[in-house]
């Protein structure tokens, strides 16, 4: 996030999203409160049709497990859509942190072989103390996607 700037930013459900919007809040990121498993897909629908974005997704472990078909999709968007504009990060911590740390089966899958523009960053375990993001879904989607209308790059 430090060396965020015109990208839009999906973050993935609980602890991830608290930390990016109590280290850098603004209009341009989208915080996937709620359902798990869903950052990427989201990600991968703003690249396809905003080819002047640059879109990360910054994932879970765990929530990256529950939506593994979104690789293979991600894979031939990039191939076939000339999706280049999508860089996913997976931060892996081999458990589900933010609901007390149950273990998940990250260590039995290579992330990073399964789509291109895919990095699999290892982080320890241990549950940050980002409080809940003060935002209602709805001003967060508002807000986001009016920031993506008004943006224009290149
Ligand atoms: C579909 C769904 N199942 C369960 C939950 C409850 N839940 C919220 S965050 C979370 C753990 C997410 O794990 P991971 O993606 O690895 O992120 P971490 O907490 O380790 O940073 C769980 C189980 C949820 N929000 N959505
Ligand atoms: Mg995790």
């Amino acid at each position: 996030m430090k060396n965020v700037k015109d990208e839009v930013v999906v973050s993935s459900t609980g602890m991830i999203s608290r930390e990016v919007y109590k280290y850098k809040d603004r209009d341009l990121n989208f915080y996937m409160m709620g359902s798990m498993g869903m950052a990427l897909a989201i990600g991968i629908g703003i690249a396809l049709r905003r080819k002047d974005l640059k879109v990360i997704v910054i994932n879970g472990d765990g929530s990256a497990l529950m939506s593994m078909g979104t690789f293979a999709l991600h894979k031939w968007c990039y191939f076939n859509k000339d999706m280049k504009n999508l860089r996913h990060y997976i931060l892996d911590n081999n458990v589900h942190a933010t609901t007390g740390g149950q273990k998940t089966a990250s260590d039995m899958v290579v992330f990073d072989d399964l789509a291109p523009e895919t990095y699999t960053i290892q982080v320890l375990p241990g549950k940050g103390d980002a409080p809940r993001i003060p935002l209602r879904p709805c001003r967060i989607s508002e807000r986001f996607k009016n920031a993506i209308l008004c943006k224009q790059i290149k």
